[in-house]
């Protein structure tokens, strides 16, 4: 059932204190999923209610984020679900209330689904178009949100639940990540309203950025040195593409950890609409698509089972089987096509670009 913010929060006002909560985030956990859930966790906690932070995987959370407060609090659906050797708990683990932050598809919640299934109420707090079918008791989606830990922030000033500075940090990494270091489309003035109300109460921007995205291995930086010369304009030009495989992590030795958001290296080319990366690992290819917010990558995205935004969009490949040619195939007719000939024009361009004489008043500049 779809609910107001209202009734959500009469809803999340109403858990008493003793209740057992469970707050999960997607699967491939990313900025707004680790941040949301801990921001919501803690949220919790301060009202004296148990709140357990869940991951979607048997995993352990990203790298670029352990340094955040109550990361080490994240569990893992295994250690609650009955098969579990190390499970110390009743076979059947019901939490009073299951909370599912930033995802529309159940699917996403992989491993942790089993603990929303068993609990006795269940709760989507997301800003994802919303899929036809629910997968909980009750849904509340606000699309106009950059992040759902913008969404959980100015939730819980609604509320007047107390917000400190891990809560602060935690949505700031949510927006900072889901908005593309406030780059995106879905950057708004309410986007910098509650950023600010953030680093008012105690976020660190400079810190965060530079734990988040200053921290690579320099295997990292090969990784996406090998991405940026695989980039091609495809399309005539309207669509830029790269990829990378299992194999060259394992060649290069860069951990997973390492590979969020790498479609980003590649967006930027000039007179582009689509940017289109494909990871081919041992679980099939997974692609990524990203448009400037005018063309709707997450139409194209659900003809083949995935989902996301207008602006960006994920698609697991049905065919798990399927080479990045026969993707390619099949994907690009539903891609946005540019001139013939473009694809040369913008070699021919970026060519004169590297060409002009570098002047003395240029290098003063630098
Ligand atoms: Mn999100």
């Amino acid at each position: 059932m779809n609910i107001t913010r209202k009734q959500l929060t009469e809803v999340l006002a109403e858990i008493p204190v003793g209740a057992c909560v469970l707050i999960s985030g997607h699967t491939r956990a990313d900025g707004d999923s680790i941040g949301s859930v801990l921001a919501l966790t803690r949220a919790f906690e301060l009202r004296g209610i148990q709140a357990i932070p869940l991951l979607a995987d048997n995993a352990t959370p990203p790298a670029p984020y352990l340094w955040m407060a109550g990361c080490e609090k994240f569990t893992r659906p295994e250690e609650l679900l009955p098969e579990s050797a190390q499970s110390e708990s009743p076979s059947n683990f019901a939490a009073d209330v299951f909370i599912a932050l930033d995802t529309p598809d159940f699917g996403r919640l992989n491993k942790a689904g089993e603990l929303l299934r068993q609990s006795n109420k269940s709760i989507i707090i997301d800003h994802h178009p919303p899929l036809k079918e629910s997968y909980a008791d009750l849904r509340y989606t606000q699309v106009e949100a950059a992040a759902t830990g913008e969404l959980i922030w100015a939730l819980l000033g609604e509320m007047n639940w107390q917000r400190d500075e891990a809560i602060a940090t935690a949505c700031y990494v949510s927006t900072l990540s889901d908005t593309g270091s406030f780059q995106f489309s879905n950057t708004s003035k309410e986007t910098f309203a509650y950023t600010s109300e953030m680093i008012e109460a105690g976020a660190q921007p400079a810190k965060i950025a530079q734990q988040l995205y200053g921290q690579k291995p320099l295997a990292a930086l090969h990784l996406e040195g090998r991405i940026l010369s695989r980039a091609k304009l495809l399309n005539g030009g309207a669509v830029v593409h790269s990829y990378l495989s299992d194999a060259d992590l394992q060649e290069l030795g860069v951990p997973v950890d390492y590979t969020e958001n790498l479609i980003d290296l590649i967006r930027c080319v000039q007179d582009t609409d689509v940017a289109l990366f494909i990871t081919q690992s041992s679980k099939g290819p997974r692609l990524s698509l990203r448009s400037d917010g005018k063309f709707d990558v997450s139409a194209v995205a659900q003809r083949f089972g995935g989902g996301g935004h207008k602006p960006a969009a994920g698609i697991t490949w049905p065919d798990k089987t399927a080479t990045k040619e026969q993707i390619l195939d099949e994907l690009l007719p539903h891609l946005p096509q540019g001139e013939e000939g473009a694809e040369m024009a913008s070699c021919q361009k970026d060519w004169k670009l590297v060409s002009l004489p570098v002047t003395e008043d240029d290098t003063l500049e630098i």
